[in-house]
């Protein structure tokens, strides 16, 4: 059953504009972001031109937008979660420049266009991720703490999932996976940190931005876990069925690098399935807030039935 607003859309059914949504979200992120990183020409200009290359290439600003909509799940405001929206999509633009160096995927296309070290050379992008990663905590630091959540807090969150036992752990247990046969739960120990970490920090600091309850945040964590992990499986999926002008990056690169993935193990049906349940676990977390989360609904059925 969709959420998601079509032209035929029952007038009994509560329904949302994702489209709209999505072209609203995306353009307060990118305005934002434009405001928050310093301008092309702020010296050395390199640095700078590297950092907005890679952020304005054209991502799907899916963890900003989860952000905005948990703020907006617990009554928030737009405006007050902005700061951690725009930080979660520095560091996740950060882990794309560095996964792309020739140490690491060794890729030559991102977002559509080319990656970061094939326009500024390996030195300068290796700083323009460092240069995000950085930029991240200086826009979270500078935004305003709540009564429930101190900034320590937020910092801690951040650095969290961006850290040796989050994101770097998931990298590193993925770049040691390639070539071995690995298990289900091995598999699972990747995505949760690799991937679901990150988009799960992004649903809980727009929580966090809305000052929301325990419960909430719980509920939060629950959701963005789930669509963390039904996310990867979906990326996997993609990299089999779609070609690299859809995805605006290589396809087909996991089965070249024999990459332990959902398809590979289970299959492609069996990983559709997998995807569905973990999307319908994200759905059942969201029951406390009463129907008030239906922008975490809609986007949780956009990233599952995604074909980019
Ligand atoms: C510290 C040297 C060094 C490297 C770290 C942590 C890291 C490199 C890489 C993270 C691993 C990674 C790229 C995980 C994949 C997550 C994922 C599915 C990314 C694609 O996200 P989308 O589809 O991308 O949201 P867009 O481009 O739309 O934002």
């Amino acid at each position: 059953m969709s959420v998601i607003k079509k032209r035929s859309a029952s007038k009994t059914k509560q329904v949302f504009d994702l489209e709209q949504f999505l072209t609203s979200s995306t353009a307060s992120v990118n305005a934002a972001l434009d405001q928050f990183l310093p301008s092309e020409k702020s010296k050395p200009a390199t640095i700078h031109k590297a950092m907005r290359y890679s952020l304005f290439a054209g991502g799907k600003r899916m963890r900003p937008a989860l952000c905005l909509a948990a703020a907006a799940a617990c009554g928030g405001r737009e405006a007050e979660a902005m700061p951690f929206a725009c930080a979660v999509e520095c560091i996740h633009t950060y882990s794309l420049v560095h996964d792309d160096l020739p140490a690491m995927d060794n890729d030559d296309y991102r977002r559509g266009k080319l990656t970061n070290h094939k326009v500024f050379g390996e030195g300068i992008a290796v700083l323009a991720g460092d240069a995000l990663l950085t930029q991240a905590f200086e826009i979270a630091a500078r935004s305003k703490g709540w009564p429930r959540y101190s900034h320590q807090e937020i910092i801690l969150e951040l650095a969290r999932a961006s850290g040796s036992l989050q994101l770097i752990a998931g990298q590193v247990a993925d770049l040691e996976g390639e070539g071995k046969k690995l298990s289900i739960a091995e598999l699972k120990f990747i995505h949760e940190r690799k991937t679901s970490a990150l988009l799960c920090c992004s649903v809980r600091l727009g929580g966090m931005s809305a000052n929301c309850p325990p419960a909430q945040l719980r509920a939060l964590t629950d959701f963005g876990y789930h669509v963390g992990l039904a996310f990867q499986v979906i990326d996997d999926i993609l990299d089999v069925t779609q070609t690299s002008e859809q995805l605006g990056k290589t396809a087909g690169k996991d089965v070249a690098v024999q990459k332990a993935t959902y398809p590979a193990i289970v299959g492609l049906e069996k990983s559709r399935q997998i995807a569905a349940q973990l999307t319908a676990r994200a759905f059942a977390a969201l029951k406390i807030f009463k129907g008030k989360a239906i922008a975490l609904e809609a986007l949780a059925e956009f990233l599952l039935k995604r074909d980019k």
